[in-house]
């Protein structure tokens, strides 16, 4: 008996080591609802003094009762967050159990593996490979993608946009789409790759991306924070901002979706570089958002529709999220939104929420839609893709292709309605 009971032991000590209170062996994602303020505070405290990195809300600042909060723990903080926890008694879950394992799955595979079964669209890829992908796309349709270089990041990697030009009707108008403004939203650049090889392999094939491509042209650019990104490959998977030095701090990175001239760092983003809405020394202060910004700004008579896109919480939204204003044409753009989240709710039976940034989720200034829409862009909106919580950021690769279909309707909804309205509004030709 004594014999059997020591083999079962021995069979166990790995798992008993693991389930060990002191030596937790992997990253975790927590859910945790504060029930009162006093554990508002104890959760804010967390969060921003200790090695943990915040999923929703994206600041400590945003915390508040009877709202869930998604935390990200890495083994190495996880008895002292939990013990913490458990200290003030406030419950928590685990959402999560093993971050390490999904982290491996995204990984790898980057490149072509036969084995695997998923196309190159279905998997998530390293930054170098995005650069060949750019690179063999315009090499391989010479007559109709461009790559345009838009600018250089803080070090200094190129901004590449692709320029899709499918047909060469004259006065075309435009779209633009940038994806990865935050880094650690995979999702994000997936979609951008998945729509051009959609528009590349369905113009002439599906009438509704014929139709948007024979009336504008699209610039895409696949990977806005390409430091970042690489960053999340190479070294912390849950990095959001971009990698400049700061002057004044030891801690790095901007956010670049509080850099833009939109009441500038007004409520809802921070003068503070160890924050995850750190908004610059001053607006475009940072290489990546002012490449944008300049060449928006050089093309601003063709550009009429803006796409920025990140993740995760499935919404769809429009100008402003830097004042609680309503935008001039707020109800043209709520009933854009409106009807491409009924498509996805029919096609797909996935939920996403809309209507303007500040309403909807929070306020936020700085950020591109804004800009792009006070610029004079006027159909201007940040999609936040895949999923509402379940994986987060860690999205596993078997669901790429679902979340940019359901991406994929909304684009192609609002850009037919951008070319409806506007080509409806063209001063009609005079007859005599
Ligand atoms: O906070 C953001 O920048 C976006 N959410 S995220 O979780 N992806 O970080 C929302 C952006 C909405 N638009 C503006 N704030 N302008
Ligand atoms: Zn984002």
């Amino acid at each position: 008996m004594r014999a059997l009971l020591l083999l079962f032991f021995l069979m166990n000590l790995d798992k008993l080591l693991k389930r060990g209170h002191c030596t937790e062996t992997r990253d975790q994602i927590l859910t945790i609802t504060p029930k009162t303020q006093e554990q508002v505070d104890i959760l804010r405290n967390i969060s921003s003094h200790y090695e943990t990195a915040l999923w929703q809300p994206v600041s400590s600042h945003y915390i508040k009762e009877e709202t869930e909060v998604h935390l990200f723990v890495p083994a190495n903080s996880s008895a002292t967050v939990k013990d913490l926890l458990q200290k003030h008694a406030v419950t928590h879950a685990v959402l999560l159990a093993n971050a390490n394992e999904l982290i491996e799955m995204q990984t790898m595979n980057s490149t072509t593996d036969p084995r695997s079964g998923s196309t190159f669209y279905e998997r998530y890829h390293s930054l170098d490979d995005i650069y060949h992908w750019i690179n063999k796309t315009r090499q391989d349709n010479p007559d109709t993608v461009e790559a345009i270089l838009i600018g250089s990041s803080y070090e200094k990697r190129p901004l590449y946009a692709l320029k899709l030009s499918l047909n060469n009707s004259m006065n075309k108008k435009a779209m633009w789409i940038d994806c990865g403004i935050h880094a650690r939203e995979w999702i994000a650049p997936a979609f951008c790759l998945w729509f051009v090889q959609y528009a590349l392999s369905f113009y002439k094939l599906n009438q509704e991306i014929t139709d948007i491509m024979d009336n504008m042209d699209v610039y895409i650019l696949p990977v806005m924070n390409p430091d970042g990104y690489h960053y999340t490959w190479a070294t912390n998977r849950m990095w959001r901002k971009n990698r400049s030095v700061s002057k004044s701090s030891k801690c790095i990175g901007v956010d670049l979706n509080r850099n833009f001239d939109a009441n500038w760092c007004t409520e809802g983003a921070s003068h503070e570089p160890c924050t995850e809405i750190y908004c610059g020394a001053f607006p475009e202060s940072e290489p990546e958002s002012q490449a944008v910004a300049n060449f928006l700004r050089s093309h601003k008579d063709s550009v009429q529709l803006y796409l920025s896109m990140h993740s995760y919480s499935q919404m769809l939204l429009f100008p402003y999220s830097c004042t609680l204003d309503e935008a001039e044409n707020h109800n043209d753009l709520l009933e854009m939104v409106q009807e491409a989240a009924q498509l996805i709710r029919r096609h797909y039976r996935n939920i996403y929420k809309y209507g303007s940034g500040s309403k909807t989720i929070y306020l936020a200034p700085g950020g591109s839609d804004d800009w792009a829409y006070n610029l004079g862009i006027k159909y201007s909106f940040t999609f936040e893709l895949q999923d509402r919580g379940r994986y987060g950021f860690l999205l596993p690769p078997s669901h790429i292709s679902r979340a940019c279909n359901e991406a994929l309707i909304a684009v192609k909804t609002i850009a037919l309605k951008v070319i409806k309205k506007t080509q409806a509004s063209k001063s009609p030709v005079q007859a005599d």
